[in-house]
This record gives C-alpha cells, sequence and structure tokens, in this order.
C-alpha cells in the first residue's frame, strides 16, 4: 500500500511532536551507565566521526562515553582553530567562485580495504558548493579540497569503493552542464537540465583525489548512495527522486510517482571505457586545494578540464531499478546481496537482490527505458518487501549478524528486521525524529555490530532548554542483543546527518604528537629565537617569529608604519605534545591562529592606524602564559622610526621614557 503523498507530507510536518513516544524519561535499561561509563583516564572503545551538516565541520566523539574529542574544521572557517584565517589555510577553502567559507557537510566515508575501514583517510561531502575533502587521521586535519564541476548539490557524496579505488558523488540539483550555456528558462528543466555522477580517483599511497571522469545522467535529483562489495563488487546504487523531473513546489511535484528508482552502475565497466580513452573531455573550472604537512601550508590549483560520458553511449553501465517512493537511503548489506531502498513516502521497504538484478539485466527483463536508460522490472530485481516497518524510512545500517536497522523519521523510532527473511525483530522510540543512524562499520563487509547512534532532527525536551535552539542530539543504543536498549543521549555540533565509527585501535597509535622541527619546510619558519628577525620589504613587513613557553621572539617590534601589510610567521618551537601557542593583535581583523610543536603559521595584518598595539598567546601554555606577551608600534605613514625589534631589552625604569618620535 502506498500512502498518498499529501497525507504523508502532513505527516512530515508534524512528525516529531506527533509521534512523541510516552515514557521518554526512563526508557534505559538499569544497567546503561556502566555500559557508557569510560573511567578518568581511560580511552574509549571507539573513535566515532560526525558530520556537522550546517556548521561545516566534523566532529569526533568517543564511543560509549559520548564524549566530544575534536571538532575538526573542515569547509567552515574556525576562529578557534585560525582555519581559513592563517595564510596557509586560506588557500584550502578556494573555489571557482573564489573563497568560500562555509558549508553544509552531511556524510562521511572511511578509507576502505578489501571492503573493511583501514583507518587512513576520512572523506567529507560539502553540499552546498561541491566540494569533497579528505581528512587525514594521523593528524586529524583537512588535508585536501576538490571542488568537483558540472554538480549542484553534492549530496549523494562521498562514497566509497572497496579498496578506496574511488569517492563517487552525485550531483542533488540537475543544472545544465558548466560546458553548456546556463542562462536558459528554468521551464526549460527536461531539455537543459542534466545529472551527474562523479569518479574521484584516490590515489593508493597519498590519498590525493582528481576527478577521474564523470556520467552524465538525465536530469533528477540523486539522493544518496552505497558501492558494492562481495558478489556485487564494482557495481554502485544511486537512489534517484524526482524522476517526474519537476522544477516548482517538489514537495508535490516531485512525490507524484508511485516510484522513482535505484540507478545501477556498473562502474568497472565505466572505468574501462574511460581508461580505453572514451568519453569527451570538456572545459571547466574546478579548485584543487592540498594542504602539506612539511610546508606546512596550502597550495589551491585551478583545473580546467574534466571526462564527461554521456551514458546513452554506453549502454552496458547504467540500468533503473523502480523503488517506492520518494527514495532516500540507499544502503547495501555486508554480504553485498541485499540493496535496501527507503522511500520517505512508502509504506514497506523494498530489499532488493543483486543476483536477481543481475539474472533480470542478462535475461533484459526491462519495463521500457526512462530516457534511453534499461528500466529492469520491479518484480525482477525484488528480494522483498519489508511490510508495516514504520513510517518515514530513511537510512539503514547493518550488523555482523544478519540484522538491518532502519530510521523512521516520522514514527520516529529504529526497527530492527533479518534482512534474509525480511522480518521485524525489535522496534526503539528515539527522541526525536532520526535522520541517519551509525552502526561501526556499519555500511562495510566488516559491521562491529555493538553499538547504534541514531541522529536525531529534533531536541525538544531532552536537555535543559537553551533558549529557542538545542542542539541536535545522538543517542547511544546497544544493539548486542536481540532487544535493542537505550544508553545514552549526548547533544551534538551543528546538524550530524552521516557519521562513521572504527575501533580507537586502528589509529590511536598512528596519532602525530608533534610536527618535526627539522622537518619544517616552511618558506618563512624560524627555528631558533637567534633567527627570528623583522625585513621590511616595500610596504610587506615579514616578522619572523618563534614562540616558546613563555615567551615570542621577537616581543618589542618598532618601525611599522601606518598601511603597512605585516606578515607574522610565527614558529613554534616546542616540540611536546599538547603543547600548541596561540596568536592574536588587537584590532585585528582576523582570527587568532593556533600554532602546533614545530609549526609555522603566518597572521597577516594591516597597521591600519599609528599607535601601540599588544598580542599576545591566547592558549593558557603554563603558568607564566599571561607573560608570554608584545608590543608593535606603528608610526605615522612619513615617519623615520627604523624597522627595530628585540627580546629581553628592557629599558631603565628611572629613564625618562622620552617622547613620541616625528
Ligand atoms: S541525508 S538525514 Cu544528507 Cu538523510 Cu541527512
Ligand atoms: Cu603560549 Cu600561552
Amino acid at each position: 500500500m502506498i500512502i498518498p503523498a499529501v497525507v504523508l507530507s502532513s505527516a512530515l510536518l508534524i512528525g516529531a511532536s506527533g509521534c512523541k513516544p510516552k515514557n521518554a524519561g526512563d526508557a534505559t535499561g538499569s544497567d546503561a551507565a556502566a555500559k557508557v561509563y569510560v573511567p578518568p583516564g581511560k580511552y574509549d572503545e571507539f573513535y566515532n566521526f560526525v558530520s556537522g551538516g550546517f556548521s561545516g565541520q566534523v566532529s569526533v566523539y568517543g564511543v560509549p562515553s559520548g564524549r566530544l574529542l575534536r571538532v575538526i574544521p573542515v569547509f567552515s572557517v574556525d576562529p578557534e582553530k585560525g582555519w581559513g584565517f592563517s595564510e596557509e589555510t586560506k588557500p584550502m577553502l578556494n573555489t571557482s567562485h573564489g573563497s568560500v567559507p562555509w558549508d553544509d557537510q552531511h556524510h562521511l566515508a572511511l578509507s576502505q580495504t578489501d571492503g573493511v575501514i583501514d583507518g587512513r583517510w576520512i572523506f567529507a561531502n560539502a553540499n552546498n558548493t561541491p566540494r569533497v575533502a579528505r581528512i587525514d587521521l594521523t593528524t586529524f586535519r583537512t588535508a585536501e579540497i576538490l571542488e568537483i564541476p558540472n554538480t549542484a548539490g553534492n549530496h549523494s557524496s562521498p562514497f566509497i569503493t572497496e579498496n578506496s579505488e574511488y569517492v563517487i558523488t552525485g550531483t542533488r540539483f540537475s543544472v545544465p552542464m558548466d560546458y553548456e550555456p546556463g542562462d536558459v528558462p528554468i521551464e526549460s528543466y527536461k531539455k537543459n537540465f542534466k545529472g551527474t555522477v562523479s569518479f574521484i580517483s584516490v590515489a593508493p599511497e597519498s590519498g590525493e583525489m582528481n576527478v577521474a571522469f564523470q556520467l552524465l545522467l538525465p536530469g533528477m535529483n540523486f539522493d544518496l548512495s552505497h558501492t558494492g562489495k562481495g558478489p556485487s563488487s564494482g557495481w554502485f546504487f544511486f537512489s534517484c527522486y524526482n524522476s517526474e523531473q519537476a522544477h516548482t513546489l517538489l514537495e508535490v511535484n516531485a512525490s507524484k510517482r508511485d516510484k522513482d528508482y535505484i540507478l545501477a552502475v556498473n562502474w568497472k565497466k565505466a572505468e574501462e571505457y574511460f581508461k580505453a580513452g572514451k568519453g569527451t573531455k570538456r572545459p571547466a573550472k574546478y579548485a584543487h586545494n592540498v594542504y602539506n604537512d612539511e610546508t606546512h601550508t596550502a597550495t589551491s590549483t585551478m583545473n580546467t578540464e574534466v571526462t564527461v560520458m554521456d551514458v546513452k553511449d554506453f549502454p552496458d553501465i547504467v540500468y533503473m531499478i523502480p523503488c517506492p517512493k520518494s527514495p532516500h537511503g540507499c544502503d547495501v548489506d555486508p554480504t553485498g546481496e541485499y540493496i535496501v531502498g527507503s522511500g520517505k513516502l512508502a509504506a514497506l521497504i523494498p530489499v532488493f537482490s543483486f543476483s536477481k538484478i543481475q539474472k533480470a539485466i542478462a535475461d533484459k527483463d526491462f519495463d521500457g527505458d526512462y530516457e534511453g536508460i534499461p528500466v529492469i522490472k520491479y518484480e525482477a530485481a525484488l528480494h522483498g518487501e519489508v511490510a508495516k516497518p514504520g513510517l518515514g524510512p530513511l537510512h539503514t545500517e547493518f550488523d555482523d549478524k544478519g540484522n538491518a536497522y532502519t530510521t523512521f523519521f516520522i514514527s520516529s523510532e529504529v526497527v530492527k528486521w533479518n534482512v534474509k527473511n525480511l522480518n521485524i525483530i525489535d522496534r526503539i522510540p528515539t527522541y526525536y525524529s532520526p535522520g541517519h543512524l551509525s552502526i561501526p562499520g556499519g555500511d562495510t563487509k566488516k559491521p562491529y555490530g555493538k553499538y547504534l547512534i541514531a541522529y536525531n532532527k529534533i531536541t525538544k525536551d531532552r536537555y535543559l532548554p537553551t533558549g529557542p535552539e538545542l542542539s541536535q542530539s545522538a543517542q547511544l543504543i546497544d544493539i548486542s542483543g536481540e532487544k535493542m536498549k537505550l544508553l545514552a543521549d549526548y547533544p551534538s555540533i551543528g546538524e550530524p546527518h552521516y557519521a562513521q565509527s572504527l575501533p580507537a585501535d586502528l589509529i590511536k597509535e598512528k596519532s602525530v604528537k608533534i610536527f618535526k622541527l627539522d622537518d619544517n619546510k616552511h618558506p618563512y619558519a624560524t627555528k631558533g629565537e637567534k633567527e627570528s628577525k623583522v625585513v621590511r620589504d616595500g610596504n610587506k613587513v615579514h616578522v619572523y617569529a618563534t614562540m616558546v613557553r613563555s615567551h615570542f621572539s621577537p616581543d618589542n617590534i618598532e618601525g611599522i608604519k601606518e598601511g603597512d601589510e605585516v606578515y607574522f610567521h610565527v614558529t613554534n618551537l616546542e616540540q611536546d605534545w599538547d603543547v600548541p601557542h596561540g596568536f592574536a593583535i588587537k584590532g585585528a581583523i582576523n582570527a587568532e591562529l593556533l600554532v602546533m610543536p614545530g609549526e609555522t603559521s603566518t597572521f597577516k595584518w594591516i597597521a591600519a592606524k599609528p599607535g601601540i598595539y599588544p598580542f599576545y598567546c591566547t592558549d593558557f601554555c603554563s603558568a607564566l602564559h599571561q607573560e608570554m606577551s608584545g608590543y608593535i608600534r606603528v608610526s605615522a605613514k612619513g615617519s623615520n622610526v627604523p624597522i627595530a625589534f628585540s627580546l629581553g631589552k628592557n629599558s631603565d625604569p628611572d629613564a625618562a621614557a622620552g617622547t613620541p618620535t616625528p
């Protein structure tokens, strides 16, 4: 049975408050506290990487404690860490549109080897200005950001192949391609608007990303995706909605059909064609930003070309599978045989069988085509349907025992069901209206199957009120037994969508503790106090400064003139774990910079008007942290105060302090 769209869309609106579970306060078992208790000084079992949604960042929690370990700046500037404010990190946010200091970060993909999480990198999407970032799990820093051409709304992204050969992305909004005229009537959607799926290659050693090729597809909305594995190795599955090709009031007009589609892509085949030189090189403009841990500096390169393969010319790489109704999540079970499509407006969950899909393709068991792409008959691809699972299914992950767990936004619950016999085993309310859920390894060949975390869109009464806005809430659920048990709630940052976790043992020993000063190849690095200096170059002044507990060298600077562009290249000389120093100047239209041991960062400051400007360390680094400060003297434009800098040259307190130098 399909629930009429109108009924469901009003249910979508009232969902959260309408389906508020009773007994919300006492749903946890009596042993819950012991299960989440990680004693002081002890480590959590898992690192949990959580997308930040409209915060643009990625946060890292310990599981099961729910302790916040870190916020990693990715697509949004971060004054706390100086991300996007230091000269070295500014290029990371460069795009073909100029510097874009924010994005909407939804999904994460940990790198894999042989279908299993390997702990090298985690990839993150930017939804609004299409980009993919690679975060290095030895430094917990964003190492690379690649813009994606011919894309608008990079939602179906990033999803990774079993050996991290490709990160795959799909466009949420179809638009005219970058190489076609864009100034067309919106009404010409059917004719001029196209979708793309992009294959970003990942270099096996360095992890460096590049857009290898793109598939050109009919205009509609590509939503989410997952790679095949095991038997379905070499395939990719995307959920698509708006097969109606509506361009206005999508809420109604893109909810008309009973079924939309799952797009099945034979990526190995597509790759073969690409490697054989097929496809057309199209002009494009997209930024590729790479951060170098030796120079501590990012570079941004503008790419000018991309290979596009129109699927019309390659009929054996894509197929459509009908899927009820406005599918969102598209998830593949650990065996690689079953593909779960979650129709936001569907009253059942279809589970497709990869072997049946292959048979249907071999037998040409098609039901016509969608803009030239063969449509496999629904029944021919179907393993079966989960009946009456709940309302508003969104996302599914898997445990290591053959079970699936699906979130239901409208009925506000997680439902556990068996992937083979499709029987419902258990359901547990969530507080309230979950979007994604995450099980460590839950979308790989090897789920760890101990915990499930539901990311709830609405928080309401779960925490002390904090005005009109409440932090969104994560809920930790024990899935080790037959019945799910709620263990804990904890607030999150931004709006989490997807999250991924890995066993802490996989990465904790590899975590970088300092940057070796000897390896610092920053062109303005100052590796000892004796080398610190101030050098004028026209109206630019370069300050080669060092920081060590608890002073800067130099800490008195004179001879700066009104209008000078001053670059403070500050090197943190510490070689001890967890001793950053900060840098800030009064009135600077900048954030502070936080400089890690052995690292050099550059703070740009325009000396706007004459006066004395203190600068200081922002990170409480020692008992004498408050003493870690200095003064800069700025003189009028025509002044003849020479450049001078010093450390520890104190004036005689009895001597006349002197009058201002003209
Ligand atoms: S998608 S729930 Cu990007 Cu579901 Cu957020
Ligand atoms: Cu250095 Cu405080």
